[in-house]
């Protein structure tokens, strides 16, 4: 048997490089990790370009302006606001703690929480001692929550089976839908807000980062900005199918509503991923992550977007489809809104399970510059900044030091 055993060897040596050759050529491309480079339209992440304040006027903590107890104060008025479960009252904490440290430790802004139902004693009482601000708690008026009246219910239980059977998340889930329908139309008219302008929306398990050390309201009052994202991604085209074609009967018949220089190629790009646009009949389907927002309510209360609401709320798609605030929030900017006062907080570092925003600065800890996301790669395909870059332009310096 000499000379049998290197003939086994060069034989088990082939046969591991068959296979080895094999894996490679059967591995589906979505499982190789892109880069981010591979993703048409963005050779470089912004975020990994040395990132500062955004431009002056800012206005910062002097002597006692923003103390908590301070009535004549110099914040504006805006509130922090929750719509939030019992239940979910260790995850809010979390993100209180984050924001309190990070930003509203200095201008003690006051927290609104929303709830469907009556919040706990012990719900009030552990978010009211993670800040010196006053912490207010409300329900929601049952005829802003509940299911309408012209939403045929078997219809709508046909309709979200098919949604789950395309993947639709949380599609069979009617508190989910009311809840993207309370937060496209109905937040911003809840008594408790209706003397407040400008919000800033928490949910409970994000993340901040950064210490921002300016008042982030007094920033969009005094640049004249409607509203504030961090992050953008593509939507799943089955949960919105109808809303573009919905949107396009809207402006036939409205088109007074449209801002000048709105941000439609943006909300009609197909170049950066053409399936989701023909899914979708027409809407690249990118938009703002609505988990954060900074945002100018009057917007919300204005003629143009209560009609567009209402439109859309007769339509039913809230409940036949899964449409959700994001994409129907910014729509409504894209159509009505001056692109220009729609601002990305790039120096605020964010996160909601899985996406991050995380620029590059002193000022964050916590999270890895540049880093979009955690988990599996394919889900470097949903940020969509490019997209709202190449369409209305990324305001931030590039490059440099
Ligand atoms: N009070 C109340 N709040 C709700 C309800 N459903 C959702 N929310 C809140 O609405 C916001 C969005 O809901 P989420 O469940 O986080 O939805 P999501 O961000 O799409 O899903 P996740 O990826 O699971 O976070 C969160 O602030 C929730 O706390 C509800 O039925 N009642
Ligand atoms: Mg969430």
């Amino acid at each position: 048997m000499a000379g049998a055993r290197p003939v086994r060897l060069l034989a088990a040596a082939c046969m591991a490089f068959f296979l080895f050759l094999m894996v490679r050529i059967m591995r589906n491309p979505a499982d190789i990790p892109p880069k981010h480079a591979d993703v048409k339209g963005f050779d470089r992440d912004p975020n990994l370009d040395p990132t500062h304040e955004p431009p002056e006027p800012l206005h910062r903590v002097s002597g006692n302006n923003y103390d908590a107890d301070n009535p004549n104060s110099d914040r504006i008025s805006a509130t922090l606001l929750s719509l939030v479960r019992n239940k979910e009252l260790q995850e809010l904490v979390q993100s209180m703690q984050d924001l309190e440290k990070t930003w509203n430790h200095k201008f003690n802004y006051p927290w609104t929480f929303i709830n469907d139902e009556p919040f706990t004693e012990e719900f009030k009482k552990t978010t009211q001692a993670q800040t010196k601000a006053k912490c207010n708690y409300h329900q929601i008026p049952k005829e802003h929550w509940q299911i309408p009246s012209w939403i045929n219910r078997d219809l709508m239980r046909e309709s979200n089976a098919l949604l789950k059977d395309q993947n639709v998340q949380f599609a069979e889930m009617d508190s989910y839908h009311q809840m993207c329908r309370w937060n496209s139309g109905f937040f911003y008219r809840h008594p408790a807000l209706k003397d407040y302008k400008y919000y800033w929306r928490v949910e409970p398990n994000v993340h901040f980062f950064c210490d921002v050390d300016y008042d982030v309201f007094r920033y969009m009052q005094d640049h004249n900005k409607t509203y504030g994202f961090t992050i953008t991604l593509y939507d799943s085209p089955n949960s919105i199918a109808t809303l573009w074609p919905e949107t396009l009967k809207f402006i036939t018949s409205n088109n007074q509503y449209l801002a000048d220089n709105n941000a439609m190629g943006f909300l009609q790009d197909k170049e950066h991923r053409p399936e989701w646009n023909y899914k979708a009949n027409g809407y690249s389907t990118c938009h703002f992550w609505s988990n954060f927002e900074i945002g100018d309510m009057d917007f919300w209360r204005s003629e143009a977007y209560e009609a567009y609401f209402e439109h859309l709320d007769r339509a039913g798609g809230f409940f036949y489809e899964r449409w959700g605030d994001a994409p129907v929030h910014t729509i409504a900017l894209g159509l009505f809104e001056e692109a220009s006062k729609i601002h990305w907080f790039k120096d605020i570092g964010y996160n909601h399970i899985p996406f991050y925003n995380c620029p590059n600065s002193q000022k964050c800890h916590g999270c890895t510059t540049g880093k979009h996301y955690d988990g599996e790669p394919f889900l470097l395909k949903e940020d969509c900044r490019p997209v709202w870059f190449k369409h209305v332009g990324n305001e931030w310096p590039t490059g440099g030091k």
